[in-house]
């Protein structure tokens, strides 16, 4: 099977991006031929400062192998170093109905926070995702929750293009993950709001890449809720659940045992081991981080061989999209 999934360079990588979607990247590069791009075209959607977004771009990719992602297992590259990606998604945004780009979750979320005004790329960010998956004749996506409703466009993009022009494309799977799996992992501050990088407030998540005392003080910050009960219960105790998610996905012990083990213990100490775990499991992957961080050169090389290699497999298809929609070559 070939599997794309990307990550945005916005922000750190929160532990709901390293549970929900880059460690079973981790284990899908040992099965499957896997492309993983940093999407730094969608980043641009929203107000970026071009030097941080530079530094942000090798960040993350030094963030994906410090989490287990290996250049010599998967393609790991800079979406826009394939310049591919922009041509197909003009070409899918000439057949994207408008009413459902405008109906999707994200674009009125993400709207929401623009001050200044919503850009037209905003709007269209789903025919760009659609571009990356179909670019490369995807058979399966791994992603989070919040993701699924940008894959069905995908699919449906790929089924109009299909009965439009021709046979091109391949209809890509949604590889979804349960909730106790990490498909969606909360904020700490709002329990109803999925964990961001992009969250104005950075209480609301915790990150393997950050130094203890930040781990120790946001887990231990975490909004709880009414009664002192540990108990799963997403409906009724939405910051308790997602904090038993994130001890089981971290510490492999399933939910029922940790409810069992705290019983009767209330909301601390509770919290204090959930916080001591999170610092231990996370100090492999900023050991990692931090002799990659001394390895620029290294990364760029890496960069140019992903690069080579995602544009010479997305180079057929958009041959033939060219030639299906009837441009000149
Ligand atoms: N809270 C989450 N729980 C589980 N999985 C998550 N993902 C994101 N947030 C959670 C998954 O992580 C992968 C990479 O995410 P992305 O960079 O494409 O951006 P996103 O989905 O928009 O995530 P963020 O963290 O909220 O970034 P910003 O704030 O920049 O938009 C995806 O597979 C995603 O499903």
């Amino acid at each position: 099977m070939r599997i794309l999934s990307g990550i945005q360079p916005t922000g750190i990588m929160h532990l709901g991006n390293y549970l929900g979607a880059v460690r079973r990247w981790k284990d899908m590069q040992t099965k499957h031929e896997c492309l993983f791009p940093v999407v730094d075209l969608h980043a641009l959607t929203v107000p970026q400062n071009p030097k941080e977004l530079r530094k942000a771009t090798l960040n993350k990719v030094m963030e994906l192998i410090a989490s287990g992602l290996d250049p010599e297992r998967c393609t790991l590259f800079v979406q826009s170093h394939v310049k591919e990606h922009t041509e197909l998604a003009w070409i899918l945004q000439t057949i994207a109905p408008l009413g459902e780009l405008e109906r999707m979750t994200q674009y009125k979320e993400k709207g929401k926070t623009q001050k200044s005004g919503v850009n037209a790329g905003l709007l269209t960010y789903p025919a760009l995702m659609a571009s990356d998956i179909l670019l490369y004749q995807t058979d399966a996506v791994p992603v989070g929750k919040d993701q699924v409703q940008h894959l069905e466009f995908t699919r449906t993009m790929a089924r109009k293009f299909n009965s439009t022009f021709g046979q091109t494309f391949k209809e890509p799977a949604a590889l979804v993950s349960s909730e106790k799996e990490g498909a969606k992992i909360m904020s700490l501050v709002d329990p109803k709001k999925k964990m961001s990088k992009s969250d104005p407030n950075p209480k609301g998540r915790v990150s393997p890449f950050e130094d203890p005392e930040h781990i120790r003080r946001n887990i231990m910050g975490a909004t709880t809720d009414a009664g002192k009960e540990i108990r799963y219960s997403p409906a009724k105790k939405p910051g308790v659940s997602n904090l038993l998610v994130l001890h089981s996905l971290m510490s492999g012990e399933s939910i029922a045992s940790i409810e069992k083990r705290f019983k009767g213990k209330g909301y601390a100490p509770f919290k204090r081991e959930l916080a001591e775990l999170a610092v231990s499991f996370s100090e492999p992957l900023r050991k990692k981080k931090r002799e990659l961080e001394r390895r620029e050169a290294y990364i760029q090389e890496l960069l140019k061989r992903g690069a080579r290699k995602a544009r010479s497999l997305a180079e057929p298809t958009i041959e033939e999209v060219r030639e299906r929609v009837g441009l000149l070559s």
